[in-house]
Formats: C-alpha cells, structure tokens, sequence
C-alpha cells in the first residue's frame, strides 16, 4: 500500500507531467503556423511521451492500492515570439520537472519507501535525457543566429526523431525505455 504523503505527491507529478504535456502540444501548433514541421513532430513525439510519464505515475498508484485524484490543469504559454524562446522555454521546464522528481525520491527517502525506487531512478536517468536534448536544441538556435538555412536545418534534424512507444492508454505497449 502506498502512504498517504507519496500518494498525494505522485498525484501532484501527474498533473505536472500533464502539463508538460500540454505546453508540448501548444508548441506543436506554434511550430506548424511558423512552418517548422519538423520541430513540431519532434514536439508531438515529446507530448506523447509525456502523457506516458503521467500513466506510469498514474499506474503506480493503482498498483499499489491508492487512488488518483486528476487535479487541475495550469494554463501555460501558447504563443513564443521566436523559436529560440519556444526551445529555452522546453529547456527550463525540463529542469523544473526535474527538480520535482529529486523532490519525490526525497520523500522516498524520509518514507522508506523503497517500492518507489526503481520508477523514480527510472524518471531521475530520464530527466538527464530530456535536459539534454531541450539544452542541445537551445545551443543550435543560439549557434545559427538569424540564419535561414541554419534554422531549415536544424528543423530538418529535428524532423528525423524516431519514436515508436505505443499508447500511452495501454501499460502493455509501452516499455521502461520510453
Ligand atoms: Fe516528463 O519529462 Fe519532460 O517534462
């Protein structure tokens, strides 16, 4: 059975990891009015793997006895003047994010709550790639400046990621390495 504190806590990820995947499909939409296809199917990737994290919070709750309470949603930003701004915005929202999984493996910690470990060890590696990634896309805008066919580019990089995780309804489709 999962104690009261970490169940209101995981509660409380899920609504964050809803929102990130939110403000991930918001940039979605930004993306495709600024022509960067390939950006906005590098975000539709990520808004598909963040409801993904929220389920795998979700289902651990139900797993171990408790109950999911979906609070409500923030509204976030749906407009960026540049994609620059969109990138850095995904970037400090990932460390946001980050900071609130280290808070859970605290709580794990003061809770002895050692059923919890290996899923939020499995959000702490994730968070390192999702930085990682938002951080690199940051760096490359800053690199092209106002170029053009550097920014066609990096959208045409972008474009190029592979994701094929499966529903994020279904526990069964989705695997650890999403
Ligand atoms: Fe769920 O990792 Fe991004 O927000």
């Amino acid at each position: 059975m999962i104690a009261k504190r970490m169940r209101e806590a995981m509660n409380l990820q899920i609504k964050h990891e809803l929102e990130s995947y939110y403000i991930y499909l918001s940039m979605v939409a930004y993306f495709h009015e600024q022509n960067l296809d390939g950006m906005a199917h590098w975000m539709r990737c990520q808004a598909h793997e963040e409801m993904i994290h929220a389920m795998k919070f979700f289902d651990h709750i139900i797993d171990r006895g408790g109950s999911v309470k979906l609070l409500d949603l923030k509204q976030l930003k749906t407009s960026w003047k540049s994609p620059l701004e969109a990138w850095k915005d995904a970037y400090e929202h990932e460390q946001f994010i980050t900071g609130k999984i280290n808070e859970l493996i605290k709580i794990s910690r003061e809770e002895n709550d050692y059923n919890a470990e290996p899923l939020l060890h499995w959000f702490a590696n994730e968070q390192i790639e999702e930085e990682k990634n938002t951080d690199k896309a940051v760096k490359e805008l800053e690199m092209i400046g106002n170029s053009k066919e550097g920014l066609f580019m990096v959208d045409r990089e972008l474009g190029t990621r592979v994701f094929t995780p499966g529903s994020p309804l279904d526990p069964a489709a989705y695997t650890q390495a999403v």
